[in-house]
């Protein structure tokens, strides 16, 4: 009797310890925060995660002032010129009647962001002041009423999507054209009438896009900090499964939508809401520890904070090995890194962007094996670079080398063995020499770059790996 007393007892500790071991975070009910708990595992978020890199595209009639008004320099972001008290609205107001984009060919943007090497584009149809690059059925201030006249958003959609790049559509929540809307709940009842139309102009609108385009792979939003549409969790949800709906497949970050209790991106719980964290701009993590466990991606400005085009940027302007760099760490902890670009109010993509675009292209030519379809490798982080992984081929990516040439690798007992490493740029091969046991007995190498290599660039080496055969198992337990 006593024995079972102890059984019981014993079984009932053991069981709330193990849960609470599984429920480390907190399990609110919620109706509107994560509707599934870790990664999506379809085909098309698999498409999405092994892009690697991405092409961002900000333009819109904010590239007519280009960052100044009247001979005045703005210093904020170029697409926002319009909050600026510099800048009288109603001139804003009026830029589109000057968008007049002769030089714009989407054909040539296309090609040129396949050359470097982007798998997937995000492209702006509305920001913040609410001009749309479609010709709207919902709002004339449109590219319909400019002297262009013509889809830019179909153009780049079909240009891309003809070059085998993946396109997103950017749309802003925020819009300080359309009278309805407001970026504070409702007070009023006119307010609530007001933002009744506002919702539903947002909802046609996204309707509207996912049937103009239905190439399109994903939405990107915008602007949705707004207290207003916080408010509106249930709607906004349904919203998103609606959208959902129409278009099997689409990925939508995290940026979309606000739980009941107001938490973005993480839920109240702490889980993500939607498909990726979208949190990382102008910014990367540290390490996969600072992940979640989610999808992600980095979105990236060239100068420091300038998305739309501005004419004269001032401050440090990121360089191809800058940019080279913040991809592969991006990559190397499972995320895409998304370069931006601001074309002038011509359509021209700016001289600097171009040149950026054709170094980084060259180096994906020769290390792109490298960056799609990698992953984060369990190999310990070590200072001369990143690890990225795909199947039994472990690459290094090296941005700085070691003084001694020596690129150390410390596997785990009964990890991996190392087979051969060769350079990508030229199929040479590495010598892998032994370089003993540390005291957690891992296993030490050191890849040993040849005396004679100068370094001119960021270069990868690629080593061929395999399971150690009898410690498989051992190793394979070890990882849960
Ligand atoms: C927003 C926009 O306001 C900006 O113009 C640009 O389009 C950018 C991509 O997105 O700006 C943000 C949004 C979020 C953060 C910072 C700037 N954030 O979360 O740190």
């Amino acid at each position: 009797m006593k024995k079972n007393l102890f059984l019981t007892l014993f079984l009932c500790l053991f069981t709330v310890t193990a849960l609470q071991a599984q429920n480390k975070r907190s399990s609110i009910p919620l109706k509107h925060g994560a509707h599934r708990i870790g990664k999506r595992t379809d085909a098309e978020m698999q498409r999405w995660r092994e892009h690697g890199l991405g092409q961002f595209i900000h333009w819109g009639v904010y590239a007519i002032p280009g960052g100044t008004w009247e001979g005045k320099y703005y210093p904020g972001a170029a697409e926002w010129i319009r909050s600026w008290k510099e800048m009288p609205k109603d001139a804003y107001d009026n830029l589109y009647k000057q968008f007049n984009p002769t030089a714009f060919d989407a054909k040539k943007w296309a090609k040129q962001a396949k050359e470097m090497g982007a798998n997937y584009m995000i492209f702006t149809t509305k920001h913040h002041d609410g001009f749309c690059l479609w010709p709207s059925a919902y709002t004339d201030y449109t590219i319909a009423s400019s002297p262009y006249k013509k889809d830019i958003v179909k153009q780049v959609v079909d240009a891309y999507t003809n070059e085998g790049i993946d396109v997103h559509l950017y749309f802003s929540i925020i819009d300080w054209n359309y009278q309805g809307y407001r970026s504070s709940p409702p007070v009023t009842r006119q307010d609530s009438i007001s933002y009744e139309s506002f919702k539903q102009f947002t909802r046609n609108q996204l309707i509207e896009l996912l049937t103009n385009y239905p190439t399109i792979k994903g939405l990107w939003f915008d602007g949705s900090w707004d207290k207003a549409w916080m408010n509106e969790a249930a709607w906004v949800d349904q919203l998103g499964n609606e959208l959902r709906a129409m278009h099997p497949g689409l990925v939508i970050g995290s940026r979309f939508r606000a739980d009941e209790f107001g938490k973005r991106h993480y839920d109240t719980n702490g889980d993500l809401i939607d498909d990726y964290d979208q949190t990382w701009e102008r910014d990367l993590p540290n390490s996969i520890e600072d992940l979640n466990g989610s999808d992600w991606d980095c979105v990236m400005t060239v100068p420091e904070n300038q998305w739309g085009y501005h004419s004269e940027w001032r401050g440090y302007v990121k360089t191809d090995y800058d940019l080279i760099e913040m991809m592969v760490k991006a990559v190397s902890m499972d995320g895409n890194f998304v370069i931006n670009f601001g074309p002038d109010g011509k359509g021209n993509i700016r001289p600097e962007e171009t040149e950026l675009a054709q170094k980084i292209g060259e180096w994906m030519k020769v290390n792109k094996e490298a960056i799609y379809g990698t992953h984060h490798s369990n190999v310990k982080k070590q200072d001369w670079g990143y690890f990225t992984q795909k199947g039994n081929k472990l690459y290094l990516c090296v941005f700085n080398k070691p003084i001694n040439n020596r690129l150390m690798i410390e596997i785990p007992k009964g990890g991996i063995d190392l087979l051969k490493a060769c350079f990508l740029e030229n199929n040479q091969e590495v010598e892998i020499k032994s370089a003993g046991r540390n005291k957690r007995n891992s296993s030490l190498y050191h890849v040993v770059l040849p005396d004679s290599y100068q370094v001119v660039r960021p270069f990868v080496i690629v080593v061929d790996t395999e399971q150690k055969g009898s410690d498989k198992d051992e190793y394979q337990q070890a990882k849960i």
